[in-house]
């Protein structure tokens, strides 16, 4: 999870990670129903560890999403505006691209990554870019 502070839509060591942002795992097959929720860390690290990804795979065809609804408090700005999703980069990587797009679950837009577990349980390529809103320039006219 990052703050992508230069735009490209990548996670470069110039970019700060975002802490305290809650997510949600969910299946294509449960619906909206949560699977397992968790928050990132201070260094916008996050691990989903408080379900067992054995129950969920008799199928290895199973598709999960990892959602994070916009309007939370990490994912604003001081002045109350939400962060947006950071734009796809130019030259994919999946390594250290963002691989949230936007949707809308459960009525909540929300930035979700399409995940498949081929073998559990650790997959380590899948992050969230947001940029901050742009700043607005106020004129004053006397
Ligand atoms: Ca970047
Ligand atoms: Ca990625």
């Amino acid at each position: 999870m990052f703050v992508d502070l230069d735009r490209n839509g990548l996670q470069d060591p110039g970019d700060s990670g975002l802490g305290g942002v809650q997510l949600v795992l969910r299946s294509e097959s449960g619906g909206v129903t949560p699977l397992a929720t968790t928050t990132s860390a201070s260094n916008g690290a996050y691990s989903f560890s408080n379900f067992d990804v054995q129950t969920l795979l008799p199928s290895d065809t199973e598709v999960y999403y990892v959602d994070i609804v916009i309007d939370q408090p990490a994912l604003k700005a001081p002045d109350g505006r939400s962060y947006l999703i950071a734009s796809p980069p130019a030259t994919p990587d999946p390594v250290n691209d963002s691989d949230g797009v936007a949707a809308t679950v459960d009525g909540k837009p929300v930035s979700r990554a399409t995940v498949w577990f081929p073998t559990p349980t650790r997959n380590e390529t899948i992050d969230f870019g947001f940029e901050e809103p742009p700043l607005l320039l106020s004129l004053i006219h006397i």
